[in-house]
């Protein structure tokens, strides 16, 4: 899963992708690269479970930032002011910048209004243009999908109105609309980037609540020793860093699930779709889980902890055996019967 940052110009993003860089991951190819990260995202179930089977190896659900380059816009095509990446992303970090840094005092909700706009907009251009194309073709005579120019349309109307197509999730997540990637479908986190003595989040109007980080602080914590890093967090009175909030909240909004498998050597979270069949969900596990699928043994995360062992969720009749056919839940702790 991976999660595009996204926001006006000069509201903190490649700071932010600094600090967060600090955290990442590494693993092979582009680990190195400045402006992705694969991270670890907090979740108290894992350390629990962690707690609980005291295994080798812990391991958290995991999601990548991207911090794209600024795209070199041109004149007369407003969708160039976005870069490309934003597309393929799976939701989007807003940051909003709410610090002067000699920049002019900062209108967070302006920027936040303004940037939505041209998310707008560039959706606008992108159905336009394919509904253009639809067109051209039925000129030619070629056959066409009136589905999908309904589908079109209905976005177009919203659009219009100036709302997100997330408020309109049947037809923009439908599957013939999927490949157009259209920007306000996706989900969203909004980043106040704050002033270094300021807390408190920015109104951004009713809808919205903000997760404050400070991206400039953040970026100096990152470059620090473990023990400098304590000693400046106290200097500054933080007991947590708020990069554990922007990562946990991003990874919340995806439209993902966390299932867990547990044991004496591992305990890992992993990451489905919402709405993932049980072979789904152990592919993400391994291939041959899902080919070789038979069913899979499940425990809510939930039923496990209030009774303190798996033998008591046995005993308690809480095991469940679920089929190809069982849709996992966020929270499922799984274990999966196959052959290869
Ligand atoms: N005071 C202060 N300055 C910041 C903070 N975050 C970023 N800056 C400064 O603001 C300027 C822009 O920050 P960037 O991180 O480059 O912003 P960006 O969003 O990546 O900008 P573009 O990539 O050009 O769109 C830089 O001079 C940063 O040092 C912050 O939290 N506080
Ligand atoms: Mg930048």
């Amino acid at each position: 899963m991976k999660l595009a940052l996204a926001g006006l110009p000069t509201s903190g993003k490649s700071t932010l992708m600094r600090a967060l860089a600090g955290r990442r991951i590494a693993v092979g190819k582009g680990s190195s690269d400045a402006s992705q990260a694969l991270l670890s995202v907090p979740d108290e179930r894992v350390d629990k479970l962690s707690a609980m089977y005291l295994p080798q190896k812990t391991i958290h659900a995991q999601v990548t930032f991207v911090d794209p380059a600024p795209p070199v816009a041109k004149a007369d095509d407003p969708t160039t002011k976005l870069p490309p990446e934003l597309r393929q992303a799976d939701g989007l970090v807003e940051v909003v910048r709410n610090f002067d840094g000699g920049l002019g005092a900062p209108d967070p909700i302006g920027d936040h209004q303004s940037f939505g706009e041209e998310l707008i907009l560039n959706d606008l251009i992108t159905v336009e243009r394919r509904l253009e194309r639809i067109a051209e073709e039925r000129r030619r005579g070629r056959e066409i999908d009136q589905e999908e120019i309904s589908l079109l349309e209905q976005c177009k109307e919203q659009l219009n109105a100036e709302k997100p197509l997330r408020l309109l999730a049947e037809v923009a997540g439908h599957a013939k609309l999927r490949g157009f990637g259209l920007l306000t479908a996706k989900p969203v986190v909004v980043v106040a980037n704050n002033e270094e003595d300021d807390d408190q989040p920015p109104d951004l109007g009713p809808e919205v609540k903000p997760v404050v980080a400070r991206a400039a602080i953040e970026a100096e914590l990152a470059e620090l020793s473990e023990e400098e890093r304590a000693e400046f967090m106290a200097d500054l009175g933080l007991t947590q860093s708020a990069l554990d909030r922007v990562i946990a909240a991003g990874y919340q909004a995806l439209d993902a699930i966390s299932f867990f498998t547990v044991g004496e050597d591992e305990v890992r979270a992993w990451t489905t779709r919402r709405g993932s069949l049980a072979p789904q969900a152990a592919g993400v596990i391994h291939s041959d889980m899902e080919k070789g699928f038979i069913r899979a043994e499940v425990m809510r995360y939930q039923d496990l902890i209030e009774l303190g062992s798996e033998a008591a969720v046995k005993k308690a009749g809480l095991f469940k055996l679920a089929g190809k056919d069982y849709v996992v839940q966020d929270g499922d702790i799984f274990h999966v019967r196959f052959n290869v």
